[in-house]
């Protein structure tokens, strides 16, 4: 599997009015994979918004679930995204089936090569910088982070946490295959996908 450049991640928590529009723009921009995130909602509101971007985007862009197994296969996304605290990947991986897209954040060296050796598709590090995005962050890892992660895996490398489109093309130069971003893509989404794709090349 390859991870496009651009790993837009759609919080549910910064959409108190709806999302849909937030994610075609994205798509609009070019931007093809789009991941679900949503830290306060149960599993019903949850399951309905996905099916809404499924609709809405499902033919434009790979959708990814955040945490969740159950709903990546309810509303029929193209993949789920763990962390730590989560299903463990083997487990995740009997539920979704060999052909949907598996993600797995790591926060260190150890948990970079942990990762390595599951079936996950891709492996996100971070936080790369500091982030007011996540509650109760890891301590960032810095460019550094980045590096040491490229060394300990050949799985695509997602970079995470802090990236801006002012530093976003220094943490490819470190080695990841994609940036994840939250905050820098929430005022003006299709401007800022395009300068972002720009960017990355
Ligand atoms: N995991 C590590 S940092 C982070 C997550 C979900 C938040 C990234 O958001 P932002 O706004 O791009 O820093
Ligand atoms: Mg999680």
């Amino acid at each position: 599997m390859s991870v496009p450049r651009l790993y837009a991640i759609l919080d549910a928590s910064c959409f108190p009015e709806g999302d849909v529009m937030f994610a075609a723009e994205l798509v609009a921009a070019g931007c093809g994979l789009v991941q679900y995130r949503n830290k306060s909602c149960n599993a019903r509101q949850i399951l309905d918004h996905a099916r809404e971007l499924k609709r809405r985007i499902g033919s434009r862009a790979k959708l990814i679930m955040n945490d969740r197994a159950d709903l990546c296969l309810a509303a029929d996304f193209d993949g789920l995204h763990l962390g730590q605290d989560d299903l463990s990947p083997e487990s995740a991986r009997r539920i979704i089936g060999p052909n949907r897209s598996l993600g797995i954040s790591a926060h260190n060296p150890e948990q970079v090569a942990e990762a390595d050796k599951t079936s996950a598709d891709y492996i996100a590090i971070g936080p790369v910088f500091a982030t007011s995005s996540k509650s109760n962050p890891d301590p960032v890892v810095g460019l550094d982070g980045v590096r040491r992660a490229r060394a300990l895996t050949r799985k695509p490398l997602v970079a995470i946490g802090g990236i801006t489109r002012a530093n976003a093309r220094s943490v490819i130069d470190a080695g990841a295959d994609s940036v994840a971003v939250i905050s820098d893509l929430i005022r003006d989404p299709r401007k800022s996908a395009e300068e972002f794709l720009r960017i990355l090349g």
